[in-house]
């Protein structure tokens, strides 16, 4: 059961209206509302959508039948029949009835955020991980919300929202695709396996893993490709990567760690796809340190970088070791770049800069030796002693009474692991 692939010759253009319900709900998540609206722009741009125009409404709560007013219903149909619109693309999610009810009063295609973002991921999905964590994000949406669609699809054809499980399959029954679930699922659980087992073998060889990650477009890829000459695809739009590629990069003193670059993340990410995508997303978990790019370009930068702390947060992973790198430096205005945080754990680099791409592997390598701490061993204790040879690296050894004092460099990871035997003998910090 093939994505299917958009053709172009016989696709009906998607002309579309964008339509953003501000309710007290959403207000209260503190996201911007016409930010979020600019990145559905974005969004439907990348699905290959023609933004005609973009309607708001302020509302207490959403109304149960249309989602927005009935008012508002009727402006929404002006404004198609005037422009000529096919579609109407809502930044917020829809109820299947409330598709249903849209879909018969306005004879438009309705999409969601959520559908749009689903969409695109069909269309990038490449790896048979990919592709079957698509699909099973695709009919875990569609699942509850199957009376919405059907009838208006299939008469309005291609287009957006209808990449992935194709037509006949929507007009099957429920049963259908709750056995299609089971077995994509089984299928993502053998992937997941050998999946582990390559881990399993990076582990066993030693390998550091630095993971890189962000805001979709932040510049992640061109970072995979600018540090290791890596072959990844690199565009201006929304998840252009869906699946982790790694490298091996080199770092300053001749030590290599294993670079991976992953999707980006997005707000109001489907909370299917972040489930369905968990597997790819477990590379960060399995990280010892995490790059986090940002875009220090975007009027959105901020809000970018809370919505990526918390889905690491949601994925285990905030605790990690973690060095931002402000991207696209070369693009900021000086007023931006002066408001950005700096010092240790924090660089402004720009990717096309050869100077800046020293200077993250300058500190990826800093990050990962650790500190330098002093041990101070009495000299029959020979057992420690070769415990700190172990974990970390002796840069001086020097012996006073009937101690031994050792200075050794230690990542914190190899540190935290023993300090239950060594913090007792910690001389300075
Ligand atoms: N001016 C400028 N553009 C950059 C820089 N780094 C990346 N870009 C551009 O930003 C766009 C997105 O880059 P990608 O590397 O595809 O971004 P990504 O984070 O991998 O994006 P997704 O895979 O979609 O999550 C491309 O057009 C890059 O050429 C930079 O330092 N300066
Ligand atoms: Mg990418």
């Amino acid at each position: 059961m093939a994505i299917t692939t958009h053709d172009t010759e016989t696709e009906i253009q998607d002309r579309a209206i964008l339509v953003s319900l501000v309710t007290d709900k959403i207000k209260r998540t503190g996201i911007d509302p016409e930010l979020s609206l600019q990145e559905l722009v974005q969004l439907a741009e990348t699905a290959g959508v023609e933004v005609l125009d973009v309607l708001r409404q302020n509302k207490e709560t959403p109304d149960s039948k249309w989602f927005i007013g009935k008012g508002k219903v009727e402006e929404l149909r002006m404004a198609a029949d005037g422009l000529g619109a096919n579609t109407a693309i809502f930044d917020q999610e829809l109820s299947g009835a409330q598709v249903r009810n849209l879909e018969e009063a306005l004879d438009l295609k309705i999409i969601d955020r959520t559908q749009l973002i689903l969409d695109i991921f069909a269309g990038r999905a490449k790896t048979r991980e990919g592709i079957i964590q698509v699909e099973l994000a695709q009919l875990s949406y569609l699942l509850p919300r199957l009376s919405g669609h059907g009838k208006n699809l299939s008469r309005l054809g291609g287009g957006i929202g209808t990449r992935g499980p194709g037509e006949s399959k929507l007009e099957t029954d429920r049963r259908h695709i709750r056995d299609r679930i089971t077995e994509l699922k089984r299928q993502l659980d053998e992937v997941v396996k050998t999946r582990e087992l390559h881990r399993e073998r990076r582990r066993k060889s030693g390998a550091v893993q630095v993971a890189l990650v962000g805001y979709t477009n932040a510049g992640k890829s061109t970072l995979l490709k600018q540090l290791t000459d890596a072959d990844v695809y690199i565009e201006n739009q929304l998840f252009a990567t869906l699946d982790p590629t790694s490298r091996v990069l080199q770092l300053p003193a001749g030590k290599e760690v294993v670079l991976t670059d992953t999707v980006g993340f997005i707000q109001n990410l489907p909370h299917d796809l972040v489930a369905s995508f968990r597997a790819t997303l477990e590379e960060v978990n399995e990280a010892n340190l995490v790059l986090h790019v940002v875009d220090a370009s975007s009027p959105m930068r901020e809000e970018q970088m809370e919505v990526v702390q918390s889905i690491l947060q949601e994925l285990g992973a905030a605790g990690k070791p973690q060095i931002v790198l402000f991207n696209k430096s070369d693009i900021c205005r000086p007023e931006q770049l002066q408001m950005l945080p700096s010092g240790p754990g924090f660089l402004k680099i720009s990717a096309f800069n050869p100077d800046d791409l020293t200077r993250i592997t300058e500190m990826i390598a800093d990050e990962l030796a650790g500190d330098t701490l002093t041990f101070r061993i009495p000299g029959d204790r020979g057992d420690l002693s070769s415990l700190l040879y172990r974990v970390g690296e002796v840069l001086e050894q020097n012996v006073d009474d009937n101690d031994v004092l050792y200075q050794v460099r230690l990542n914190k990871e190899d540190y935290g692991k023993w300090s239950y035997k060594l913090s007792e003998y910690v001389e300075q910090e």
